[in-house]
């Protein structure tokens, strides 16, 4: 409740509390100062109502970032071995690496751009595979429930070391030195490079809501691109804010219903500033681009290109202005009538507020 209005009820107490039946006398001289004042007050408070209205709209579509819709464009697809239960998905100098998973299942995977399996590496049968990542010449890949994460040569596809954490593992990216990993939660944790500590904890929003079940991740600059469990869209998130501020709807790409709903990869490829998507028991990877069609603001939509949307919401914020300024004039008019009987109040108060000496005399002497 803002000020202005706790003040109009503060005045309309103190009107409904005043002797009423006294306006009409000049006996209740009292009443009628005290009347014109809370008039003026109650003009005030209804200007400052509407001030204060107009004010607090537009602070609305400031609390959460702009989210900007983004809709592929697919530049070619290629086949992808159906079998694999993709968990993590990444690109490095012309190859796909991947990271399945599944009990008996795991493995560690080298992939052309065709699809052709070149080299693969098994966890143990009692080991998931989750997310993936490149680092320092390495290949990491998390385990589900196993807090273990192995490290991995790249060159010779020999493992190197683990690392351990306490908690489960669903993807993994590189964030410059250091690591960004998720949990199903809509937590991420950075995590030191050399050692595998929690540096810190983002949490992730979407509209001010936790996005939770972040899985599969990709990291490009400060924006980590994410899968959401059982979701048909990437979410693009400000690792500086934990806000997601783009969603791709990949729903176009997806395989026919009951063969791989889950869509489960995100690569990057920066030479070509392509992205190469998969999923689940996915039978083709796609190498694809994004365009923005529309972007949230609040309530307000503007479409990609269209500057008459932009004009549409600034005409709509003026005429709810107007709108706000004008019940703000016709209840304070009211109540100025009907509350401080008219404009003829103001004149009589204005006499009683300043008898003449002589008239104060001669009610003194009578
Ligand atoms: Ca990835």
């Amino acid at each position: 409740m803002s000020v202005a209005t706790l003040l109009i009820l503060r005045l309309s107490k103190d009107l409904f509390n005043s002797p009423w039946s006294m306006v009409h006398t000049r006996e209740g001289c009292g009443f009628v100062v005290s009347c014109k004042i809370n008039t003026t007050l109650l003009v005030v408070c209804s200007l400052i109502f509407a001030f204060s209205s107009t004010l607090i709209s537009p602070t609305k579509a400031e609390d959460t970032a702009t989210i900007t819709h983004y809709e592929l464009e697919v530049k070619q697809n290629q086949s992808h071995d159906s079998s694999a239960f993709t968990q993590g998905f990444l690109f490095h100098e012309g190859k796909i690496y991947e990271s399945t998973g599944l009990y008996n299942h795991s493995s560690l995977r080298e992939v052309t751009l065709e699809g052709e399996l070149l080299r693969q590496v098994n966890l143990s049968d009692d080991e998931f595979g989750e997310g993936l990542a490149l680092h320092n010449g390495t290949l990491v890949q998390l385990t589900w429930k196993e807090g273990v994460a192995y490290v991995w040569d790249l060159e010779t596809f020999t493992l190197i070391s683990n690392y351990t954490y306490q908690d489960e593992g669903w993807g993994l990216c590189s964030y410059g030195d250091n690591f960004i990993m998720s949990n199903g939660t809509s937590d991420l944790t950075i995590r030191d490079g050399d050692n595998f500590s929690i540096i810190d904890t983002v949490s992730v929003t979407y509209n001010g809501s936790p996005l939770i079940e972040l899985n599969e991740l990709e990291c490009v600059g400060d924006f980590v691109y994410a899968n959401v469990w059982h979701w048909e869209w990437i979410f693009i998130i400000d690792i500086t804010s934990g806000e997601v501020i783009g969603t791709i709807d990949a729903a176009s790409i997806f395989p026919e219903p009951g063969v791989g709903d889950v869509l489960n990869g995100i690569a990057f490829d920066s030479s070509n500033d392509t992205f190469w998507l998969t999923g689940k028991y996915w039978p083709n990877m796609h190498e694809v681009n994004w365009r923005a069609v529309s972007s949230d603001n609040g309530d307000n939509i503007i479409q990609d290109g269209d500057d008459s949307s932009e004009n549409n919401s600034d005409n709509r914020s003026l005429l709810t202005d107007i709108y706000l300024y004008s019940i703000a004039i016709i209840f304070a008019t009211l109540t100025f009538i009907f509350w401080g009987n008219g404009f003829s109040d103001l004149t009589r108060s204005r006499w009683v507020d300043n008898p003449r000496a002589s008239t104060t005399n001669r009610e003194e002497e009578e």
